[in-house]
């Protein structure tokens, strides 16, 4: 418990390295131009999250390189920040280049909208930063203890309304900027504020935030943003066509440690309506309780869902209500009925168009018979609207030109991604994160591992009728969640080589947790466990009902504890043998 009255622990190694660092500076400068050794220190490591970037190495080099007695092959990723996931033609022909030129060369969409480089090396990190400056990109708060990538909803030439929340994504984005010139100084060679009007942090203060915070917009009915997974949610409430306000949400989050009950993925709660105007001075509001109450003494438990859980909502409410000086109106209703982008072409109310394209696991790069890259520069290069980045990892042409549409479709012909939206609902749906070989934390695959688990289910799939289903399944390399498999009908978390957490029966809509079924089953033995479960739900799911649901329904009783039998099938616990 983390309350006032606690006897006090000491602070996490975090907040010192804060404090010292005058407002995110630190030793960065120095350490990035020293290129003798390709790593910086361990205080350096934490500082440079706040600007966007993390340490980490080559995975899949790391035995030979120990066998060889060389040191690991160090390199950087890079995340941009990009409200909303809106990236204009010009920047996305400058972000290719880049990549192409600096780093892995794949770009990677997130599941928060926005890109990410690997592979750079440190003394290429500068001109990649300066290289995305100069089409005004930043990586600023892209990572570290502060308000991260705002999400919103995709194709805001559809209604006004769209537009509307992408306009208020991008002003809680743009109002919660750290005010710090360390950014500007280290990599942009900005004279060094010294001497100058002091520096003050008015929101995040000289510590920032006891942990990341993350903010989503959503625009029923389209939980697209996973909006309940959020720190802070404003769910859009739009009468006679109108937008009248929004719901607000808190104390979403995902990440988990296996094990460590102490840990858990949560859903937010709703602390009610309000006007549109509102939205910066609540986002204040949450973002300083959080700051102010968040524990700072332990970083696995230090984001606002355990703030919230200790303290309960009602506490949390009072406090933001006498900080912004707003009272919250009752919540107005909201109904989600999808989480899945649009495909293919559709036409906005303007006449003019957007395309969809469906991007596994967000990876843009050339393959093989599979030239993603090329293809996506050739339309950067033709293109007069915006790409907008879902939050499922998949990019939207937007604002096509009756007249540039067949130009398009032939660049997408020409490389055959046409096709790419002609998969399975279980593929449309699917989300993987990075893990390895990049990612420090990854205990399993996860985004090299979706085909093959995919192509395995859609066997099964197949053969009880359900292909066009709607199906969400999510991987994750370990439990801390960043492709939000705790919201998946089917959820695997890595849990060592080869071995997942299954979870299963979340709503499809983002609403409800999915439930651990087996700690440790390779992906196999999941499917052979999940065969049964399939093909009764293709034959005794209600009306309408999704796999999620008919999953909470009948395979995972509320009440009772679930057991998973071998691999011969799931027993639902009422028929279960006593274990
Ligand atoms: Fe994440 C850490 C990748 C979305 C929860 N996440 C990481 C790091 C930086 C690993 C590290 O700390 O060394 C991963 C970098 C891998 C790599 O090689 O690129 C990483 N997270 C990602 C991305 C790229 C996954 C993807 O495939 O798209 C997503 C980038 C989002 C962005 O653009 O900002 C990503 N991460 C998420 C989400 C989903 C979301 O935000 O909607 C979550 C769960 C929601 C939540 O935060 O509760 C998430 N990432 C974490 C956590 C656990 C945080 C926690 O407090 O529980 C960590 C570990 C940590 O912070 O200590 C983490
Ligand atoms: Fe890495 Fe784990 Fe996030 Fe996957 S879920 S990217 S393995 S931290």
């Amino acid at each position: 418990m983390n309350t006032d009255s606690a006897a006090p622990k000491p602070l996490v190694a975090n907040e010192g390295i804060k404090t010292a660092s005058h407002h995110l500076r630190g030793n960065l400068k120095a350490e990035f131009a020293d290129t003798s050794t390709p790593l910086v220190s361990a205080d350096s490591e934490q500082l440079i999250k706040f600007h966007g970037t993390y340490q980490q190495d080559d995975r899949d080099q790391r035995l030979a390189l120990k066998k060889a007695g060389k040191e690991k092959a160090y390199s950087f990723m890079l995340r941009v920040r990009l409200p909303g996931g809106k990236a204009t033609a010009a920047q996305w022909l400058v972000l290719d280049k880049l990549a192409t030129d600096l780093c892995s060369p794949s770009l990677r969409l997130t599941t928060r909208q926005t890109f990410q480089f690997h592979g750079v090396l440190k003394g290429n990190m500068k001109p990649l930063i300066q290289g995305m400056h100069q089409v005004l990109l930043d990586s600023i708060a892209a990572c570290g203890d502060v308000n991260r990538n705002v999400m919103a909803p995709v194709n805001p030439e559809q209604s006004p309304v769209l537009e509307q929340v992408y306009q208020d994504a991008k002003g809680w984005s743009d109002y919660s900027l750290p005010k710090t010139r360390a950014y500007h100084e280290i990599w942009l060679d900005e004279e060094l504020v010294a001497g100058g009007e002091p520096e003050v942090e008015t929101m995040y203060g000289s510590t920032y935030l006891p942990r990341k915070f993350k903010t989503a917009f959503a625009v029923p009915p389209s939980n697209d943003v996973d909006v309940y997974s959020q720190d802070l949610g404003y769910i859009a409430i739009i009468e006679d066509g109108k937008l009248v306000g929004y719901n607000v949400t808190v104390g979403g989050g995902l990440g988990m440690s296996h094990g460590n009950e102490e840990t858990f993925p949560r859903l937010a709660d709703t602390l009610g309506f309000i006007a549109r105007e509102q939205v910066n001075p609540i986002a204040h509001a949450v973002l300083t309780t959080q700051r102010d109450h968040g524990d700072r003494t332990n970083r696995k438990h230090a984001r606002l869902k355990y703030t919230i859980a200790d303290r309960g909502i009602e506490w949390f409410k009072a406090e933001v209500e006498q900080r912004s000086g707003i009272t919250f109106a009752p919540a107005r209703p909201v109904v989600f009925t999808t989480i899945q982008d649009q495909h293919g072409w559709v036409q906005n109310p303007d006449g003019s168009w957007f395309y969809g394209l469906h991007l596994l696991s967000g990876r843009i790069v050339d393959r093989a018979g599979w030239s993603m890259k090329t293809a996506l520069r050739e339309i950067a290069a033709i293109h007069t609207g915006d790409f907008r980045l879902t939050p499922s990892q998949n990019v939207t042409i937007s604002g096509i030109t009756s007249a540039a549409k067949p130009q398009i479709e032939a660049i997408l012909a020409k490389h055959g991604l046409d096709k790419e939206n002609v998969a399975s609902g279980l593929r449309l749906n699917a989300l993987s994160c990075v893990a390895l070989p990049t990612c420090g934390l990854a205990l399993a695959e996860s985004e090299r591992a979706l085909p093959d688990i995919l192509t395995k289910f859609e066997t099964v799939l197949d053969e009880a009728g359900l292909r066009e289903d709607a199906i969400s399944l999510r991987v994750t390399g370990c439990p801390n969640g960043c492709a939000r498999p705790y919201l998946a009908e089917i959820g695997f978390v890595g849990k060592a080589p080869g071995k997942y957490a299954l979870y299963l029966g979340a709503s499809y809509l983002g609403t409800r947790l999915n439930r651990l079924v087996s700690p440790s089953i390779t992906i196999d033995d999941a499917v052979k466990l999940l065969t049964p479960v399939i093909k009764r739900f293709a034959t005794e799911r209600n009306s309408g009902e999704s796999f999620g649901d008919y999953c909470d329904r009948v395979v995972l009783p509320a009440d009772a504890t679930f057991h998973a039998v071998g691999t011969g099938g799931l027993v639902p616990a009422k028929a279960a043998p006593a274990v």
